[in-house]
């Protein structure tokens, strides 16, 4: 359950998130695949070189929808039900990579963020990033 405060500090943080899709998105994905290289089975269709301009696109993609879901904390099921659909039916990804890719991109906040990324600021992503984790995996039961 996020709190009033952890719904501040998300907002807050996420203006300086939002401008850098491509490059906080491309470096979430890419430590996912060189961490868990069990995920790129997902996406044979990619260019998944390091610097690979396809994942640096998707990144951008994944921020966009993340910049959604902060703008719709109190809405996130309806936010994201499109997305959710398409995870579940189309593309059924398993939900544990879910975990995996908020891990991921919890090492990219706290790479570019430094000192603003404060016990608060992760405790607060943490709850968010699990808060959209589980909306893109509520279709799977
Ligand atoms: Mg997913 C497509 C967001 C986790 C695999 N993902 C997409 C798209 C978005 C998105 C916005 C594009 C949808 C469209 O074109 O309409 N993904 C998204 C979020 C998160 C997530 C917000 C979690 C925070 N995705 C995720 C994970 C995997 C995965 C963990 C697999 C390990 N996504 C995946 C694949 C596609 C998308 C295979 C299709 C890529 C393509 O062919 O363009």
């Amino acid at each position: 359950m996020l709190t009033a405060d952890d719904k501040k500090l998300i907002s807050q943080i996420w203006t300086k998130v939002a401008e850098h899709g491509k490059e906080f998105g491309g470096e979430a994905l890419e430590r996912m695949f060189i961490t868990y290289p069990q995920t790129k089975t997902y996406f044979p269709h990619f260019d998944l070189h390091v610097g690979s301009e396809q994942v640096r696109s998707h990144g951008e993609k994944v921020v966009n929808a993340l910049s959604n879901a902060v703008k719709n904390l109190d809405n996130l099921s309806q936010a994201l039900a499109e997305l959710s659909n398409l995870h579940a039916y189309n593309l059924r990804v398993d939900p544990v990579n879910f975990k995996l890719l908020s891990q991921c991109f919890q090492v990219v906040l706290a790479v570019h963020l430094g000192k603003e990324y404060t016990p608060e600021v992760h405790s607060a992503y943490d709850k968010f990033l699990s808060a959209v984790a589980s909306v893109l995996a509520e279709k799977y039961r």
